[in-house]
């Protein structure tokens, strides 16, 4: 790994929230791809917070300021990622699930469909079920995020809300998170699934060209 890199995984790991902005600086004048930084240095990162976690060696406190400096770091990233002169594509409402507090996933998912021309509306993160339906009117696309296993569950229950308000026809549903497969999103009835960021960006694409 290129050691810009080498320090922004380190930094991640260690909570350094203030060194983030400087460190991804540092990688994009030296010409790293953003997409490098975000996969190699960030996302590669939070895997190894996650499998720390499950070792015991790291707790909660230490998985949230983590979590902390790979928001400020997106944040540096978020307009490097962002394509250009790119249309409109549609417009798409995202949130994670409620009782579901991871967002850094969801965010990233946000990110990259604005990039790629969507508009999105944030519902955050914690969202009831019914505030999903509440917006499906105004929208082409919802798009669910659960990092639970605990919380994934709900998916289903906004789908089964949109068919109970008679709104399952008006918008497409795509879901996603650590612990969603396609083969849960076949067996809710979702209408795509997407593993990561990018493909979300593509199986989105896909739903509405087919609408
Ligand atoms: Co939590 N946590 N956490 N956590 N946390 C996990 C998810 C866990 C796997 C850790 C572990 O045990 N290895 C585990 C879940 C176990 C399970 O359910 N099977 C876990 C747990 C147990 C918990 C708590 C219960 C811990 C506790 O309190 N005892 C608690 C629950 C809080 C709650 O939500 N109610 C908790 C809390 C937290 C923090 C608040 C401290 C913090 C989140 C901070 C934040 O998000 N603002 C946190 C973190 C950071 C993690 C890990 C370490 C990292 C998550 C992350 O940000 N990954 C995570 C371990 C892991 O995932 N390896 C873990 C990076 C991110 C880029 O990836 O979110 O997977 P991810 O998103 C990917 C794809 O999944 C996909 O695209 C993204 C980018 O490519 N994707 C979509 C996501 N959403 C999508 C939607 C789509 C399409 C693709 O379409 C709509």
């Amino acid at each position: 790994m290129d050691p810009i890199l080498k320090e922004i995984y380190q930094n991640i790991l260690d909570g350094q929230q203030s060194e983030m902005g400087i460190k991804i600086q540092a990688a994009l004048e030296s010409g790293i791809p953003p997409k490098t930084i975000l996969d190699e240095g960030m996302i590669g990162a939070m895997a190894e917070v996650g499998r720390l976690f499950e070792a015991g060696e790291f707790y909660v406190p230490e998985m949230l300021i983590s979590a902390r400096a790979m928001q400020a770091g997106l944040n540096v990233l978020k307009p490097h990622l962002k394509e250009a002169n790119v249309q409109s594509a549609g417009k798409v409402a995202i949130g994670t699930i409620k009782g579901d507090l991871h967002d850094i996933g969801k965010n990233l998912v946000a990110m990259m469909l604005e990039g790629a021309g969507f508009e999105i509306l944030d519902l955050g993160t914690d969202v009831q079920f019914e505030k999903f339906v509440a917006v499906a009117d105004d929208v082409d696309v919802i798009a669910l995020s659960a990092l639970l296993t605990t919380t994934m569950p709900g998916m289903k229950t906004v789908i089964n809300y949109l068919q109970s308000a008679g709104k399952r026809e008006k918008v497409k549903v795509i879901i996603g998170g650590a612990p969603v497969t396609q083969a849960y999103a076949d067996s809710i009835g979702a209408d795509g699934y997407a593993s990561d960021a990018s493909r979300a960006v593509t199986v989105t694409l896909s739903l509405l060209a087919n609408k």
